[in-house]
């Protein structure tokens, strides 16, 4: 059984593992806090990027520039400490060499290379427990955890709609439909993203820049248009070199007035480009979530191909009675197909409503 000062430092770990969300693709979020023997925090530390420190290891020189003694203490992680030499070496070992005598982690470790830390633990006689606070860890890294498990990166498809649903009115004006508290948390989710993803309907109408502004030290998320038949302007604000960009064609798509553009045919499918193969497309640049911004078509295509892991809806208390809604054409014909979602959280931003939710049973995948 895990104490009381352990789930403290677990809920402090997976604290320090969210400030590297959006920064560690295509490795996961990682936190962890050091006990010393008597139970006092000796260290802690997070994995910041790809190819750095792991948590344990971050966490392990903290405590030793502190000049804190970890030998016979606790290692608490969010993550199973790993068991391998890829671009570090092995967690499990590195905890080991400290002599810490007891490991707490919160989510196994699904990484078929990583995998094996808590046994190798274990063998070399260090007490291991998983499972402490395993929801709110994986809630915490679910874009990898979700890349991990299905082979694709996790896809958050963001709205904003009046109550009545409406994400523009009838002459296409949608500035702004939310308040601007609800258009800062969305650089937010930009900013957490891997990549941010629109269709090329949405770039016509708003012509939108894509890149994360107002923070500092952020990693600028992949600019994705999806544009079946390469009708970007290459004036377009999406192609400054704010962030980087990336234009998904079809297989015949005449791309000859972008050179220079990052371009990508896809296959059809469905009402435009494959759902699937632009994610796979996406996995392969290692992208492991992605921030799909619509519009309505684009938006529609990704819940036929049952491609939306959460969705985040801004709501502003307003009516329009006419205009396009958030959501188009997505299959479903009938109340029997309902895509069902559970609410995971309710917040007041400004004046609107932000709502998240996630499919309550995977919706039929198109491949
Ligand atoms: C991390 N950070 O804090 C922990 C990880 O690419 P590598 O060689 O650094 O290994 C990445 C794998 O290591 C990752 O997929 C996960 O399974 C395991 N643990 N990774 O990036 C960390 N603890
Ligand atoms: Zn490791």
């Amino acid at each position: 059984m895990a104490t009381q000062a352990e789930a403290d430092a677990m809920r402090r770990a997976i604290a320090l593992a969210a400030r590297a969300l959006g920064s560690t693709s295509p490795n996961p979020v990682v936190g962890c806090v050091l006990l010393d023997a008597r139970g006092r925090t000796a260290g802690e530390g997070w994995h910041r990027r790809a190819g750095g420190p792991h948590a344990e290891v971050a966490a392990l020189r903290d405590a030793a520039d502190a000049g804190h003694d970890v030998r016979g203490g606790t290692a608490v992680v969010t993550l199973e400490p790993c068991n391998h030499t890829g671009r570090t070496g092995p967690c499990a070992q590195a905890l080991l060499a400290a002599g810490v005598a007891r490991v707490v982690y919160a989510v196994a470790d699904p990484n078929p290379t990583a995998t094996g830390g808590a046994a190798t633990l274990a063998a070399a006689g260090v007490d291991t427990e998983g499972g402490l606070l395993a929801e709110e860890a994986a809630a915490g890294n679910a874009a990898w955890l979700t890349s991990v498990l299905r082979g694709r990166p996790f896809v958050l498809w963001k709205y904003a709609a009046t109550l009545d649903g409406r994400s523009a009115a009838a002459d296409g004006t949608s500035r702004w439909i939310t308040s601007a508290a609800s258009r800062a948390d969305v650089h937010r989710l930009r900013a957490e993203a891997d990549a941010v993803v629109v269709g090329s309907g949405t770039l016509r109408a708003d012509d939108p820049h894509l890149a994360v502004r107002g923070r500092d030290g952020v990693t600028q998320p992949l600019r994705v248009v999806v544009d079946t038949h390469a009708t970007i302007k290459p004036g377009a604000r999406v192609l400054d070199d704010a962030a980087p960009t990336l234009i998904a064609v079809g297989e015949d798509a005449d791309t000859g007035h972008l050179p220079g553009t990052d371009t990508v045919r896809l296959p059809y499918g469905g009402a435009g480009l494959d759902v699937h193969a632009l994610l796979a497309e996406l996995h392969g640049r290692g992208v492991r979530s992605v921030l799909l911004e619509g519009g309505p078509s684009l938006a529609g295509s990704f819940v036929a191909a049952g491609a939306v892991d959460r969705v985040v809806g801004y709501l502003a208390p307003a009516l329009l009675g006419a205009g396009p809604t958030a959501l188009g054409d997505a299959g479903i014909t009938t109340v029997a197909q309902t895509l069902r979602l559970e609410v995971t959280d309710v917040a007041r931003l400004g004046p609107d409503l932000r709502i998240t939710a996630t499919p309550t049973a995977s919706a039929p995948e198109e491949n």
